[in-house]
């Protein structure tokens, strides 16, 4: 299994997921900062040249949460997703499809108003209506976690890395305020897990 990781990238939640498992891996860098994603070589792993992608036996892989469902897939045994079927495996889906599309577009959406697009085409409007929307959608994961340790069931999976790694950014961002002490708390055990602090490259 090859990881291609770059540290300031979505590869980390992969190896965290990487690390859960207990699985051998090798990582292979990819200098984001000296545009090595858009070379011809890795083009051919991920046809947009976004980080993170994997080979397993061969096979590239690329979108991070689908990486990280294949993976706890793979390895059954580890008992990181729900069994196929069952009603926590439904709610598994609807969670890690939540985080990746309702919580993560706002919060990219922010980083490139606030960091990556040059000074003049970024937006305030478009950060405070993005912020907006994060904060509805940080309100539903805020109740879904009350009284919870986990996202889905009573065991932790790979709905947890996907919302985990989402939560990093939020808070990288400025979006994970005392606003959400529910949510905060979880993003801080979660991301106090060993597993996630190597992902981390802690
Ligand atoms: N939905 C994709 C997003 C991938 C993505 O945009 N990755 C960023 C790094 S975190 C990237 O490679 N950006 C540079 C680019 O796409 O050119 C995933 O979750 O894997």
């Amino acid at each position: 299994m090859k990881l291609y990781y770059f540290q300031q990238s979505r590869a980390t939640r992969v190896r965290w997921m990487l690390e859960e498992l207990g699985v051998p891996y090798e990582l292979a860098p990819v200098d984001m900062s000296k545009g090595e994603h858009k070379h011809p070589g890795y083009l051919k792993v991920h046809p947009m040249g976004s980080l993170p992608a994997i080979e397993d036996n061969g096979v590239p892989m690329f979108e991070s949460a689908a990486i990280i469902m294949y993976l706890a897939d793979k390895y059954p045994e580890k008992r990181l997703a729900p069994a196929v079927g069952t009603p926590e495996r439904g709610e598994y889906y609807q969670w890690i499809l939540f985080a990746m599309t309702e919580a993560e577009a706002p919060l990219v959406t922010i980083a490139q108003h606030t960091r990556f697009l040059p000074e003049a085409e970024r937006s305030a409007a478009v950060i405070e209506r993005s912020s907006k929307r994060f904060k509805a959608v940080a309100a539903v994961l805020e109740e879904r976690l009350k009284g919870r340790e986990y996202l889905v069931g009573n065991s932790f999976t790979a709905a947890d890395v996907v919302l985990g790694g989402v939560l990093f950014l939020a808070s990288r961002v400025g979006q994970l305020g005392d606003d959400l002490p529910t949510l905060k708390a979880y993003s801080a055990r979660m991301l106090a897990r060993p597993a996630a602090k190597k992902g981390y490259g802690g």
